[in-house]
This record gives structure tokens, C-alpha cells and sequence, in this order.
């Protein structure tokens, strides 16, 4: 059997490697050379646990080899990006997944499954199948007739950046078929290395459980936040309140934040507002209370400097969650170029994944880059934005001003 998977970037890598990994050849596509050419090297180009290992062996037997252009398969899976635009009310943009899927068109044969795997708006499925079917008015698409020559299904990964390969493995799986005998294919495939189970349903609920997912945890966390701003403007600590409150049975609040990064939880909620923008008042309000807590941390900052001007600070992790190298749409990072803008030469930051984060939109703004012990040795006022493990057993003499926004310290002691 073979597979092609379109996009191999942080979805796309690692499941095109488990594919491989568990016997399957695997034809990947990638729009960029240096992708390409790095996974041809048997390397990964992303740091994700034995990603590099799996990545190593597979590209090593022949099993995964990576291509600018896709080719013939049974079946393709596709797992490009889906941006959204920077309205007030933010749209995807289904660009990358329509050109995907008329980079396969040609290439479709009678027998063949086509899986979308990119976070998407409802409906997105039912318009990839009519872009295919544009194309190849030769084939049956699912929908068009009795029995189709090529099954499509929307199966989103669900997988958390830092447990990625665990995550494949173990975690059930929504398979959206656009019929039943579509899901039944899709399933058939992901079997091959999904342990969780694979629940069958249609392409329109899959596309929605998936958005809902993270919308949740997007509103869950924002609860988080607002309750940690309520709580500074009425001089009570946060993390006593959520610690109290959660030895109630029926309550979990989650952990307040500098703020939501990363490209799922804080983009994928807009796609529901987007589609539904009347009715989704609380998960609309859920992102702008997010998107609004970096301001709330800037003013922390500025307090403390208007009770000592000079000061230098400290902003330590720069990622967009603990533990991971990954500085997309990461609040940290966005406070820290905020903070060094308005105080040159006075900002220190330190993040162990610093490596990696390149120039990400900090522009030739000077991030005072230095090791952790450093950073906190030289400033006056010390700003925890992610709590990297790395950071454990920092010491802080005392004297120092501490604005710990994740509750850092707190879980050490
Ligand atoms: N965060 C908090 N407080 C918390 C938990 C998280 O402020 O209590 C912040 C993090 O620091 C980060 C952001 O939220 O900035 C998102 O982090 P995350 O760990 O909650 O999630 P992601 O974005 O790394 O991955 C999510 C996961 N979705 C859910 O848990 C519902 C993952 O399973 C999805 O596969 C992934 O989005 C995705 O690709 O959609």
C-alpha cells in the first residue's frame, strides 16, 4: 500500500513517519526545499521528542522519502496549514487545502481515499470533493451516485505538541467519512498504528468536534485568565482561589497565563465565530479575553517600574507553552519584543529553547538574549512568561520584584 501525504510539517512529519514506521511507503510532499531535502537527510526539521529517531530509521529503510510533488498513491492524506486572516473577525483561509488538493486531482485512480486532516470550518470536506470533482469529472465522487470511486473523510489529528508520537498512538481518533463506507476505509488505514479507538461519524460533525475541542479549552482557559485579573485588581492570589477551588468535586479551573499562543487554541475558535458569529458570543469573548491578557502582564511590568524607573527586567521563556520550541503566535514572546521596544537595553530575556526561535518578528529589536541565571542575576524585576522544567531549582535572591504570570514558583515549592 501506498500513501501520500501532502504538507509535512508538525501534523504531517510525524504521521507520515508512523505510517512508514508501521510498514506503509510513504510518499511526502512538501512545498519547501529545505523541508525536503532535511527529512531526506533522515532528519527532522521540527524538535519533537524521538521525532528524529523515528524520522532517522524510516527515511533509512525506504519507507518515507520526501518530494516537492505529489505522485500516485491509494491513498493521500492531507495536512496543510489553515490560517486566518486578521479581520476583527478572523476567516480561514482554505487556500493551502484547495491548492492541495488540486496538486492530487490528476492523480486520483478509481479506489482511491482521500483524507483531510487540517483543522477546518465546517463544510470544508464537502468543498475539497467539489474541487475534486471539478477536475476529474471521470471519477464518482461521494455524493454523486451510488457507489464512488474515490472515498474521502475528514479525520483531524487531535495530538499535543511535546507528546506528539504518544499522542498518535494512544488517542482516539473522529473519522469523518462522506459515507459510511468512506469512514470504514479511513479507519481500515489509521488502524495500522492507532491504538485509541476510531469512532465513525460524518465529515460535518468530525470538522465541528474538532473546533469544538479546542474552542473549549480556549474558553476553559480564558476563565482562568479573567479570574487571574479579577484577582490582581481586588489584591487576591489567583493560584489560592483556583488551588481552593478546585477541591470542589465538579470544579477544574485551568491554569491562568500570559496570555494563548500557539497555532491551534488561539485560531481555531475563530472559525466557529466566523461561521456563526450572531450565536457564538462566549467562545468570541473567550479569545478576546486571551488575546487581552499580554496587556494585563505589560501593566504589571509597568507598575512595578513606575515604583523603580531604572529597573532592569527579566523575561524568562519566551515560547508559547513550557517545554516545546515552538514561538509561533507565543504571548511570551510578544511581551518580551513589547517590553524591549519600550525599555532598550534594560530587557534580559532567556528561553532553553532559544535556538530555535530565529528572528520571529522581533526585527532587529535586541531580545538581550542570556542563560536564565543571568537574566535574574542582572534585573531588578523578574518575569516568568513560560515555565520551562529548565528553569526549575533558578534561584532569586531576595530584594528582587517577581512577576510570576504561570504560577512558576508556586508549583516548585
Ligand atoms: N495554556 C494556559 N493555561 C492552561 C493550559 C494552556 O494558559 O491551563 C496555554 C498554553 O500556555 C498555550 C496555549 O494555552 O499558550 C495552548 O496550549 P495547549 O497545551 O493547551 O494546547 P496546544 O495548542 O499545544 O495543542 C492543542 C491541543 N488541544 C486540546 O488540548 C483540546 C491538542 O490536542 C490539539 O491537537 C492541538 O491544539 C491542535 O493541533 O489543534
Amino acid at each position: 500500500q501506498t500513501l501520500a501525504i501532502i504538507g509535512l510539517g508538525y501534523i504531517g512529519l510525524p504521521t507520515a513517519s508512523m505510517f512508514a514506521a508501521s510498514g506503509v511507503r510513504v510518499h511526502g510532499v512538501d512545498i519547501n526545499p529545505n523541508t525536503v531535502e532535511t527529512i531526506n537527510q533522515g532528519k527532522a526539521h521540527i524538535e519533537e521528542g524521538d521525532l528524529d529517531d523515528l524520522v532517522a530509521r524510516v527515511v533509512g529503510s525506504g519507507r518515507l522519502s520526501a518530494h516537492l510533488e505529489p505522485m500516485q498513491a491509494d491513498a493521500y492524506i492531507i495536512a496543510v496549514p489553515t490560517p486566518v486572516s486578521h479581520d476583527a473577525i478572523r476567516r480561514p483561509d482554505l487556500s493551502y487545502v484547495m491548492a492541495a488538493g488540486r496538486s492530487i486531482a490528476r492523480h486520483l485512480r478509481k479506489g482511491n481515499l482521500v483524507i483531510l486532516e487540517s483543522t477546518s470550518p465546517v463544510g470544508t470536506t464537502e468543498q475539497l470533493r467539489d474541487a475534486l470533482a471539478e477536475l476529474r469529472p471521470d471519477l464518482v465522487f461521494p455524493g454523486q451516485g451510488e457507489d464512488a470511486d474515490v472515498h474521502i473523510a475528514y479525520c483531524p489529528e487531535r495530538i499535543i505538541p511535546g507528546r506528539m508520537l504518544r499522542e498518535l498512538v494512544e488517542n482516539d481518533r473522529i473519522i469523518g467519512g462522506m459515507t459510511k463506507q468512506c469512514g470504514e476505509i479511513a479507519a481500515a488505514l489509521y488502524g495500522k498504528f492507532v491504538k485509541g479507538e476510531c469512532l465513525l461519524t460524518d465529515n460535518r460533525t468530525a470538522e465541528m468536534v474538532k473546533l469544538t475541542e479546542n474552542a473549549y479549552r480556549d474558553v476553559n482557559i480564558a476563565f482562568a485568565n479573567e479570574l487571574s485579573m479579577v484577582c490582581d485588581e481586588l489584591g487576591i492570589d489567583a493560584w489560592d482561589v483556583i488551588e481552593f477551588s478546585n477541591r470542589h468535586p465538579r470544579v477544574s479551573i485551568l491554569n491562568p497565563g500570559p496570555g494563548v499562543g500557539g497555532h491551534c487554541i488561539a485560531v481555531d475558535p475563530w472559525f466557529i465565530v466566523a461561521s456563526s458569529p450572531e450565536r457564538a458570543q462566549l467562545i468570541h469573548q473567550a479569545r478576546k479575553v486571551n488575546d487581552y491578557k499580554p496587556e494585563h502582564v505589560i501593566a504589571q511590568v509597568e507598575q512595578a517600574l513606575a515604583e523603580n524607573p531604572d529597573a532592569k527586567v527579566a523575561c524568562l521563556g519566551l515560547s508559547y507553552k513550557p517545554d516545546v520550541d515552538d514561538f509561533r503566535e507565543s504571548p511570551a514572546l510578544d511581551i518580551a519584543i513589547r517590553l524591549a521596544r519600550r525599555l532598550p537595553g534594560r530587557v534580559l530575556c532567556s528561553d532553553p529553547y532559544a535556538h530555535a526561535l530565529g528572528n520571529a518578528g522581533h526585527g532587529d529589536i535586541d531580545l538581550g538574549m542570556v542563560p536564565a541565571e543571568e537574566a535574574v542575576e542582572q534585573a531588578d524585576i523578574v518575569v516568568f512568561l513560560v515555565g520551562h522544567a529548565k528553569f526549575r531549582g533558578l534561584s532569586i535572591t531576595e530584594g528582587k520584584r517577581v512577576i510570576d504570570t504561570v504560577g512558576f514558583l508556586r508549583r516548585q515549592a
